[in-house]
């Protein structure tokens, strides 16, 4: 996969040289571009903000920059591709669709990412319109907070999508195993973890991971991370599809919501999970 990144902090992306996304690039996996958006400015104060129209506070990052930048970094993408392929334009914003598990899986499918990280309030809006009328322009954001710009975005979208790409995840792990994997329990959390030694400052293992019977194991894990999820993440656990939920799991989200009603007075907040119950078990 191609991925090409500009920015006015291109070294903001030396994180893409270590560990897995390092190993990628070595194997030739992932061949990542970083390009600084101030090579395509024409004056000499390398500008590329401006007041925004309406007033309002902070700057607006010039269309002609990015569209100078946008042009050469596809253009060069081709003369290197050969093909007249185009890249994913990916603009992150705190007002763009939630990026999820399945939006990384979907760009893992992609054979060229451009990731247009922005800074001061955001970048021209007429440049996602220019570009959406000619290939996949996407403005997603990663989460319900303020960033002060795109560029951590960009790290944490090219780290979830190239973990999915074959040949990166040693077999230790596969992808299927991972939270939000679509499929028989998608949107379950990860449960509890532990590894030597047994006891740690008086703190023991779970008596079953040292059992080493594999299906008991393997339905406390289930049930630990079904509780975990309902405890964390009541809005995933809502999601959990019933065909994919067995009679033990059935009694673990009943037992969850009885001990949650027991400690949760009428009208409490997770008052409203406490319906769950039924409407799963049927
Ligand atoms: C891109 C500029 C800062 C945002 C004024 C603060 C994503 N989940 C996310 N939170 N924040 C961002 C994000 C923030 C950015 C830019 C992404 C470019 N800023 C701006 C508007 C309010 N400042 C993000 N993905």
């Amino acid at each position: 996969m191609r991925v090409d990144i500009i920015s006015i902090f291109p070294e903001y992306f030396a994180p893409l040289d270590v560990s897995l996304m390092g190993k990628a690039r070595e194997r030739g996996i992932l061949d990542i571009h970083l390009h600084q958006l101030r090579d395509w400015t024409q004056d000499v104060h390398k500008t590329v903000d401006d007041t925004p129209y309406g007033g309002g506070p902070g700057m607006v990052m010039k269309p002609e920059i990015w569209g100078a930048a946008v042009d050469a970094v596809i253009g060069e993408g081709r003369a290197v591709s050969g093909e007249d392929t185009l890249p994913r334009l990916i603009v992150p914003t705190p007002s763009g669709r939630p990026f999820t598990q399945e939006v990384a899986l979907e760009y893992a499918k992609e054979p060229w990412l451009l990731f247009a990280p922005a800074r001061y309030e955001g970048i021209d809006s007429r440049v996602v319109a220019e570009y959406g009328a000619r290939l996949r322009a996407d403005e997603v954001s990663i989460g319900d907070y303020v960033l002060a710009g795109g560029e951590a975005a960009v790290l944490v979208m090219v780290e979830a999508v190239g973990r999915l790409l074959p040949g990166v995840l040693g077999n230790a792990r596969s992808v299927a195993d991972d939270s939000f994997a679509p499929g028989a329990m998608a949107n379950l959390l990860e449960g509890p973890v532990y590894t030597k030694p047994p006891v740690w400052r008086g703190h023991e293992v779970p008596e079953v991971l040292l059992s080493g019977h594999h299906g008991r194991i393997a339905r406390w894990r289930r049930d630990e991370a079904l509780r975990r999820t309902l405890e964390r993440r009541p809005e995933l656990a809502a999601r959990f599809d019933p065909e994919s939920l067995d009679k033990h799991d059935r009694r673990v989200v009943e037992e969850f919501g009885e001990r949650r009603s027991a400690a949760a007075p009428e009208g409490a907040p997770g008052a409203a999970f406490r319906e769950a119950p039924e409407d799963v078990a049927d």
